[in-house]
């Protein structure tokens, strides 16, 4: 297969690149990303001088660039993890998450229905997040059929992708697949999302910013459980489907911070021997903070033969791990654009 993976220089697209070219080494992967603050390709260097690699850099609302790059590589099948991504950017500025979430999957399926033609069995995955199906009370868990009920401007751009990729199914018949997949951890996530936030702030001595009580709950799976999800609707799911993917670890923040911390505390104890979870602090609440996630995956276990293979704890402790050997590469992508938006919107943190 040649495939188009959008947004293959963030966290999860660059895990999956080299998850994919691991694991088939016949396929090619065509990586298709912008390039914004969030994608680096620091994420893709051990993939780099792969003859199964191309990297190309372009916007997915470059409908001329798309076009070419569906005819230039004979595309057939779509991997669409290209977003802007991060919950609290989108409350203080909207925009470009409606232009790369929603204008840039249309565009990407005006292309693929164009390149494709009717009939065609291509393949074209949209990877979506639980949060298009809003906040959950103290019980129960996300199912393919709960209803959307967006609350952030991030989910309600990724709802209305996920509600334009269904369309393209019902009226012009585009093989599409949703995934929703719950909060992921691992190597390569940017320095903005809770994990990452935490280690770097707690081994500079900085504060831990907890917004409001930390009593919200994520659901948390490791990346590459997530990377198999993706390959695997990929190649075993059915046309117009919708996939949930989660591994059952629900964590409030700030017990998640606190078992953080005490790793930490072992791995590299702070010179003045104070534990990190000193530096804890509750701040400010992200408006429309959604409380709790919580993913039911039994339809991927049982048609697609999915399930997650990482135990958190011990997944979360070699994330922890690969930060503290990897401060370099957290340093090189925290460069630029990154420092000027933290030292505007974040003076307090
Ligand atoms: P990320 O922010 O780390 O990476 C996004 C990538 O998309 C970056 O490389 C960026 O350069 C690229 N990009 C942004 N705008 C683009 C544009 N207009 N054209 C081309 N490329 C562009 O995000 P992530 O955490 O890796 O998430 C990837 C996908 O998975 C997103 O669609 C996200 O909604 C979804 N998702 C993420 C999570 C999570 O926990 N991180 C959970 C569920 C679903
Ligand atoms: O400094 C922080 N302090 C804090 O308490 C940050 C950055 C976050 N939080 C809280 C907010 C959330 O309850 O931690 C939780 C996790 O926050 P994020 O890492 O920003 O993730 P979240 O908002 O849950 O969204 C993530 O999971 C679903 C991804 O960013 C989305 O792209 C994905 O769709």
């Amino acid at each position: 297969m040649n495939i188009l993976l959008t947004g293959g220089a963030g966290f999860i697209g660059s895990n999956l690149a080299q998850y994919l070219l691991k694991t088939y080494p016949n396929d090619k992967v065509i990586t298709f990303d912008k390039l914004t603050y969030a994608g680096n390709l620091e994420s893709l260097k051990s993939v780099e001088g792969n003859s199964s690699h191309i990297f190309i850099k372009g916007d997915i609302c470059d409908a001329p660039l798309v076009r070419k790059t569906f005819k230039d590589y004979d595309i057939d099948a779509v991997l669409h993890l290209a977003a802007e991504s991060h919950v609290d950017r989108s409350i203080l500025g909207p925009k470009e998450f409606i232009e790369t979430n929603v204008m840039g999957t249309f565009t990407l399926l005006e292309e693929a229905k164009n390149a494709w033609g009717s009939g065609s069995e291509n393949v074209f995955v949209n990877v979506s997040t639980d949060e298009v199906y809003g906040s959950l009370g103290k019980t129960g868990a996300f199912t393919e059929l709960t209803p959307y009920a967006p609350n952030s401007p991030y989910s309600a751009s990724k709802a209305s992708a996920d509600h334009l990729v269904r369309s393209y199914f019902h009226t012009f018949g585009l093989k599409v697949i949703t995934t929703h997949c719950s909060n992921n951890y691992g190597a390569f996530q940017f320095p903005e999302k809770l994990i990452p936030v935490i280690i770097l702030n707690a081994l500079a001595r900085k504060k831990l910013p907890i917004y409001g009580d930390g009593l919200n709950i994520r659901d948390w799976i490791h990346v590459l459980d997530h990377a198999r999800g993706i390959d695997v609707a990929l190649r075993s799911g059915k046309a117009g489907e919708v996939y949930n993917f989660g591994a059952d670890a629900e964590w409030t923040n700030i017990d998640l911070v606190r078992f953080i911390c005490s790793e930490l505390d072992e791995l590299r104890p702070a010179t003045d021997t104070r534990p990190y979870s000193d530096l804890i602090e509750f701040v400010k609440d992200r408006p429309g903070h959604d409380q709790r996630y919580a993913i039911d995956s039994s339809k991927a276990k049982t048609e697609l033969g999915w399930s997650p293979e990482n135990d958190f704890k011990t997944a979360m402790r070699s994330t922890i791990k690969w930060y503290l050997d990897n401060l370099d590469w957290t340093e090189r992508v925290k460069s630029g654009e990154y420092i000027s938006y933290y030292a505007e919107n974040y003076k307090d943190r």
